[in-house]
């Protein structure tokens, strides 16, 4: 990799002009704009071809578990590229990477999950996940158990079946969907709940409340016509949305009760974010059904899998037929290798523990002391190492800017300029480090978005 990269800037940029359609971007104001060319990363840290170091406060997008430059990682990859760069598992066939992770994440998994599929996307893992769910009630003799229930502000994946199934609207209107048999309910999203009519609750009654959406939905589709509550045991895109802890319980019960599969997304909250492997442990969910990706290989290598509980596994793994689904990079060997090294890292650096017992408590602690007070802050919350600021115009009210997004992006870009990624959901500030970020790592976090903030609450009167 070339280091002296500065004059390479302008080069790139006029490639990725002309070539290079982005993601979730106006590709044609970027051009204007320039695009950021990242050139190198270490530890928490990312480097640009100006040579601006950048503090990394969202894992890259949730993702980068063990930090960046492991070695580790790098050599499993590099070994089973030499060994076996590829084969897949269609024809009777397997390889030692593959069954090793699937043997490890069936020790890691909650209860009864002892069955993975591998794909190579979270929107992958997802779409797979529903067909599994159609499966299971087709050879349950229950057809028309079809429809989806998921979340407002869900956040799911892109291909057909996962956008359909998210609920940020902003996803749908370009490609005509969602699809028919994709149903929303509301999200336990108390900071927002009184700007959104909901008459003013604790935050424990407003977690069972808000459950109960999804039994009334239930019962007004039919519990016959309900196939599967999908959703993230934390909403992460969406805006951190951390359930009041009267929620899961209560979702619980429903889907048990009306007989509805319960599909945890965990793409972003698995792998230690929230102070345990999966966020099913956290709040004590048992689901039906699992989709991780994301922290599964810290963003390494493209891989993903859903894992199914023992009553889908029953009824699948015993369908005397062929399952006839699976991609060509389904169980990658390279990407499984990646995973596997990725898995035993975080054992062996005690990085799950480490999040649960201090450095997400002191996250938390410090950006609690830092804001909470701020004039320009509504609400901190958090878990682990996942973490939210709420910039809004009044605390006590609990609502929110009228331009909304304006304020964040704002306070975003101050973030940007002085060289800390933070994301901007709406007008709230997200933080999701590196599970091996340190206490001064954080301190420089906090430091810089401390900076921003006041800035941003200057620039709009606020101080
Ligand atoms: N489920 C969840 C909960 C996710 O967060 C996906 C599924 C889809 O994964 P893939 O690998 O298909 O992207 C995600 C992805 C953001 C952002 O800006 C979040 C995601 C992806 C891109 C951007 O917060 N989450």
């Amino acid at each position: 990799m070339v280091t002296e990269t500065h004059n390479l800037t302008k080069h790139w940029q006029a490639l990725d002009a002309a070539h290079h359609v982005h993601p979730f971007t106006d590709t044609a104001a970027l051009n204007k704009e320039g695009v950021r060319v990242i050139t190198k990363a270490e530890g928490v840290y990312l480097w640009d071809s100006e040579g601006h170091k950048i503090i990394d406060g969202m894992s890259g997008l949730w993702c980068v578990q063990v930090g960046y430059g492991n070695k580790e990682l790098a050599e499993a990859g590099c070994e089973a590229l030499k060994t076996l760069p590829y084969y897949n598992h269609f024809f009777k066939t397997t390889n030692p990477y593959t069954v090793e992770l699937a043997a490890k994440l069936a020790t890691l998994l909650p209860a009864g999950h002892q069955h993975v599929l591998f794909a190579n996307s979270g929107s992958e893992a997802n779409d797979s996940a529903l067909k599994l769910i159609r499966y299971y009630w087709n050879l349950r003799g229950k057809p028309k158990k079809k429809v989806h229930i998921s979340r407002e502000l869900a956040y799911h994946g892109v291909t057909f079946a996962a956008a359909s199934l998210s609920g940020l609207t902003p996803m749908h209107p370009q490609w005509d969907l969602p699809l028919s048999g994709f149903v929303k309910v509301p999200t336990p999203y108390w900071f927002g709940a009184k700007a959104a009519g909901y008459d003013d609750m604790d935050p424990e009654t407003f977690g069972v409340f808000i459950a109960k959406k999804l039994e009334e939905k239930i019962l007004e589709l039919g519990s016959d016509n309900v196939a599967s509550f999908s959703a993230e045991p934390v909403q992460g895109a969406g805006g951190l949305i951390f359930p009041p802890a009267t929620y899961w319980p209560e979702v619980q019960r429903i889907c048990a009760q009306y007989d509805v599969l319960l599909h945890a997304d965990e793409v972003i909250t698995g792998f230690g974010r929230t102070g345990e492997w999966f966020g099913s442990q956290t709040y004590a969910i048992r689901p039906d059904i699992l989709t991780m990706a994301k922290g599964l290989s810290s963003g390494y290598q493209p891989i993903s899998a859903v894992s199914l509980g023992a009553r889908m596994a029953d009824v699948i793994l015993n369908a005397n037929e062929e399952l006839v689904h699976g991609y060509t990079y389904s169980g990658h060997p390279v990407a499984s290798a990646v995973a596997l090294r990725n898995l035993e890292v975080i054992e062996k650096q005690e990085l799950v523990g480490r999040v649960r017992n201090s450095i997400g408590s002191y996250l938390q602690k410090r950006l609690h002391e830092t804001f909470e007070n701020h004039p320009l802050v509504g609400e901190v919350r958090g878990i682990g190492l996942l973490a939210a600021i709420e910039l809004v115009p009044n605390k006590p009210e609990r609502s929110f800017f009228p331009d909304v997004g304006k304020i964040g992006t704002h306070c975003r870009n101050y973030c940007f300029g002085s060289g800390l990624i933070s994301r901007a959901i709406r007008d709230t500030m997200v933080l999701a480090p590196p599970l091996t970020i340190t206490e001064a790592e954080i301190e420089e976090i906090i430091a810089r978005l401390k900076a921003a903030i006041d800035h941003t609450a200057r620039d709009f009167g606020k101080m």
